[in-house]
């Protein structure tokens, strides 16, 4: 276990060992297989963790379920005090939680701590939310009666969180299921335990520090046993999934079989239009972040790029010469943009992708290679890759989680919507443009059919203040800010009668 040697500080910091114990409702236990967390920079063990079995799963349900019931108690603004210590204890570990994140899911430091600052910034959110969020008072067509509506909390939301945001996904689901009153189990993915240890027993900590029943914020890790059991219990009355399209397909149905809600955070297919009045040199900088950020694996990385015909040539030469100049290496060491894709097979995919582009007719026109020789060969370290397709390809219809941007030409506005909004997925999408008839084009009723809808940025790199989500076979739901709160609570429509009388609605005598 050198890796666990080499970063022993920061990680006993966390209360990482060398074996955890990867269930949490009120105690620490595990009764599943013994799972490897791996360094995706050699493939060596980091540590090991004790998963959580099925029975597991419905006990912590159980606690759950019990330590709701008392937090439901507690005034908004009590819960908004809560969450504003767990926020100061996000905050007190930044860094050694942003390095631990690089560590286990292999993005680049700075990308592991703005993973941290984002759970913080969402509590900070949160702690609005406690002094804000408030329901409607509705006019009554009756005399003497008042319509309220009430947003009590659901119960308990289960949050199924992906690989490539560790923290931050169940960050922006927990501290909003909190806030409106739920009891939070986790179950993470099987492949980044450490981080949700981590930051349990941080939340361990501050729970206990205000006397409230600790299991309030339940971990099981472990494999897909554990995860269906939440997904199918009826204690779990919210199932917010991050993760692909196929397995969001089967949650979505086996939670609706039971009447559960869900909000589903999958596969994004996202693109960027560059439109000959954009500023190149803005648009460049944008794609190569959007692009090659965290490895190509965020669910909101650009994974097309359409580019008027006549700025083709000068935007793509400026892409190439960046993605040459993009340092790939260990996420931890400094000036490295560009970290190991997360598994083995990952790597796989990048290869079959590759073979794909090649098959149908597509150019690579930079990068294309898997890394295989020097310090980097033992890791799943892959070269950030452009091609140049054309919008009839099979390639660009589907999501694979890698670095690779395909590039093709437009000729006019409209062909780029066309393209944009011509796949399955429809999370996130970028203009860069200087007109504002294209910018009010694109953001109208025959604009982008994705959920976030952007101009002169980035598809990624959401702030936590919008709701964070996308259309179509993204899944439909919407986290973190605006009024997401409203999905974590049920809603009461309540009609108050204080006339003395009984006069019924649209006029009705009856006897
Ligand atoms: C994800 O990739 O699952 O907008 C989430 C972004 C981040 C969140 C990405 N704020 O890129």
């Amino acid at each position: 276990l050198s890796t666990y040697d080499k970063h022993k500080d920061t990680l006993e910091a966390l209360g990482i060992h060398k074996q955890n114990k990867g269930v949490f409702d009120g105690e620490w236990k595990g009764s599943g297989s013994v799972m490897h967390s791996v360094n995706p920079v050699n493939n060596e063990v980091i540590a090991e963790v004790t998963t959580g079995s099925v029975q597991d799963m419905d006990t912590a349900l159980a606690r759950v379920v019990e330590a709701q019931k008392l937090w439901r108690e507690y005034t908004i603004p009590q819960r908004g005090q809560v969450l504003l210590a767990m926020r100061n204890a996000l905050a007190a570990n930044l860094h050694p939680l942003g390095k631990l994140v690089a560590l286990e899911m292999g993005k680049i430091l700075p990308e592991g701590v703005g993973e941290v600052q984002e759970y913080v910034d969402v509590l900070d959110y949160a702690l609005g939310l406690s002094r804000s969020m408030s329901g409607s008072f509705i006019p009554s067509e009756r005399p003497g009666h008042a319509m309220i509506e009430t947003w009590n909390p659901l119960g308990v939301t289960g949050v199924i969180s992906a690989f490539n945001f560790p923290v931050a996904v169940y960050g922006w689901n927990s501290a909003i299921a909190l806030v409106t009153g739920n009891g939070v189990l986790w179950k993470p993915s099987p492949t980044t335990p450490l981080c949700s240890i981590a930051i349990t027993k941080l939340l361990e900590k501050v729970l206990r520090e205000q006397n409230l029943p600790t299991s309030l914020c339940s971990l099981v890790t472990g494999g897909s046993d554990v995860g269906n059991k939440l997904v199918t219990d009826k204690r779990a009355n919210l199932i917010s999934f991050t993760g692909s399209t196929a397995v969001g397909r089967k949650v979505g149905v086996a939670v609706q079989e039971r009447f559960g809600k869900h909000i589903l955070e999958l596969g994004g297919n996202n693109a960027i239009i560059v439109t000959e009045d954009a500023d190149i040199e803005l648009a460049s900088r944008a794609i190569l972040f959007a692009a090659v950020g965290t490895a190509g694996q965020r669910c909101t990385t650009t994974r097309r790029l359409m580019v008027h015909e006549s700025v083709y040539d000068t935007l793509v030469g400026k892409l190439q010469e960046a993605y040459k100049q993009v340092k790939v290496g260990d996420p931890l060491d400094q000036g490295v943009l560009c970290g190991p894709l997360h598994t083995k097979s990952a790597v796989e995919a990048y290869e079959k992708a590759l073979k794909d582009i090649k098959a149908q007719g597509g150019e690579i026109l930079c990068g294309g290679e898997v890394i295989k020789t020097g310090d980097l060969a033992k890791g799943n370290f892959v070269m950030p890759t452009l091609t140049k397709v054309s919008p009839d390809m099979d390639v660009i219809k589907n999501e694979v989680f890698v670095p690779i941007l395909h590039t093709m030409k437009f000729k006019t506005f409209d062909e780029a919507i066309h393209m944009n909004n011509n796949v399955a997925q429809g999370l996130s999408s970028s203009v860069f443009t200087s007109d504002p008839a294209k910018i009010f084009k694109w953001i109208g009723p025959a604009g982008s059919d994705c959920g976030i809808i952007n101009v002169n940025i980035p598809t990624n790199g959401a702030e936590i203040g919008g709701a964070f989500g996308g259309e179509k076979e993204t899944g439909g739901g919407r986290e973190s800010g605006s009024d997401s709160w409203k999905q974590y609570c049920r809603r009461g429509t309540c009609t108050i009668n204080y006339s003395g009388q009984l006069p019924l609605a649209q006029g009705i005598n009856f006897g």
